[in-house]
């Protein structure tokens, strides 16, 4: 890549060669690399090491030709300056050792210590550097995401005991989804102030709330937290999967790149949302799985709606799944770059 990033110029609205293309959890177990790293050392080893996590951070750069990296870590991982004990369990997920569930619980959670999680700022610092021309993006778990493991405990498909803490007790869940924001807010200024030139906030289950609960319980915060990041002059990223009916108010919160899953047609969402907005997505992930033909044709029909559109970063609606055959999205790449070609005219 010369001069400018593609990825960056597309955040920006301004002219760029093609469609910037990365994939959300594009460092991961279908790498070959990612696997035999993870036969020394766990995945919360990688992400304490500011080495591993540089080395991870930028394989798939290496390996894919992307346009932008993502910090390997976790959403879980700045849950150590709360004084919050957790793990990543093989083939689960988070698992928190005591889930929140009370009053009580939420005041006793400490002010935020950033320098408790020091190696993920060290880690930016690191991995910046090695990727030379390449932008970093940096993140964080969105506060509702967040308070989803939190309350409980691991993985869930119903958030049952989020929701009940949300109706049933909305003066300690908006108190935990407060502590959570403070905490979003200098995780993420902290991995700008090491070099990431954008900021990603994962709301992975925002999907699961009702417009009308997410309006009350939820955007409050979301505003809070892009409009303290604004003066850093990066581009901010929201993404949720099975948002359709959340976009509208996802992009009234200050966040200037929306990603969006499978489920929704990018160029109604453009529709919808208007001309200034960014837009990031939305590949179906199994069609990793599915092989390359399958992946090919989804891309394909994207990138010809979407080619042209100076503010549009080609990615997956979530995810790379594990099965993926790395080939495919090597190949993907090339293939986003060259069918983006076809909208220059338009730019
Ligand atoms: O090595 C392993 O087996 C661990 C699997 C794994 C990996 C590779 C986990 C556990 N986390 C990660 C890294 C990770 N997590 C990254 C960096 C990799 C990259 O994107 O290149 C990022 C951005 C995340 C963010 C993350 N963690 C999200 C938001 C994105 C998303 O996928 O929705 C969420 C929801 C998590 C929680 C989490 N951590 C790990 C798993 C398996 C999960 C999901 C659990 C669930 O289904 O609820």
């Amino acid at each position: 890549m010369t001069g400018e990033s593609r990825f960056l110029l597309a955040c920006q609205g301004q002219a760029h060669d093609t469609v910037p293309v990365w994939f959300m959890r594009q460092a991961g177990r279908y790498q070959e690399s990612y696997r035999a790293l993870r036969t020394r050392y766990s995945m919360l080893e990688l992400a304490r090491s500011p080495r591993l996590m540089r080395d991870v951070t930028v394989s798939p750069v290496e390996e894919l030709g992307v346009d932008a990296a993502i910090l390997f870590s976790d959403i879980m991982v700045p849950l150590a300056g709360l004084d919050i004990a957790f793990d990543i369990q093989e083939n689960v997920g988070p698992v928190v050792a005591e889930p929140i569930r009370t009053a009580e619980q939420v005041a006793k959670i400490p002010a935020f210590r950033p320098d408790l999680v020091d190696y993920v700022y060290e880690g930016t610092a690191l991995t910046v550097e090695a990727l030379g021309a390449v932008p970093l993006i940096g993140f964080a778990g969105a506060p509702f995401t967040l308070a989803s493991y939190l309350v409980e405990g691991r993985p869930s498909r119903t958030y049952r005991a989020t929701k009940e803490m949300m109706w049933n007790n909305p003066a300690v869940f908006q108190a935990l989804l407060d502590r959570l924001s403070t905490m979003v807010i200098e995780h993420l200024r902290r991995q700008a102030a090491a070099g990431a030139q954008a900021l990603q906030v994962f709301d992975s289950w925002i999907g699961a709330l009702s417009q009308a609960d997410y309006a009350a319980a939820v955007l409050p915060h979301m505003k809070r937290i892009f409009g303290a990041l604004k003066d850093l002059g990066v581009p901010l990223i929201y993404f949720g999967v099975g948002t359709q009916h959340l976009l509208p108010a996802m992009a009234s919160t200050g966040a200037s790149v929306i990603g969006v899953d499978w489920r929704t047609n990018l160029a109604e969402v453009r529709g919808a949302l208007g001309s200034e907005v960014v837009l990031m997505g939305n590949l179906d992930p199994e069609r990793l799985v599915a092989g390359l033909q399958a992946a090919r044709a989804g891309a394909r029909e994207i990138v010809t709606q979407m080619a042209g559109d100076p503010r549009y970063i080609f990615n997956l609606g979530h995810g790379v799944p594990k099965e993926t055959h790395p080939q495919v999205l090597k190949e993907l790449v090339g293939d986003v770059h060259e069918w983006g070609r076809l909208g220059e005219g338009s730019r």
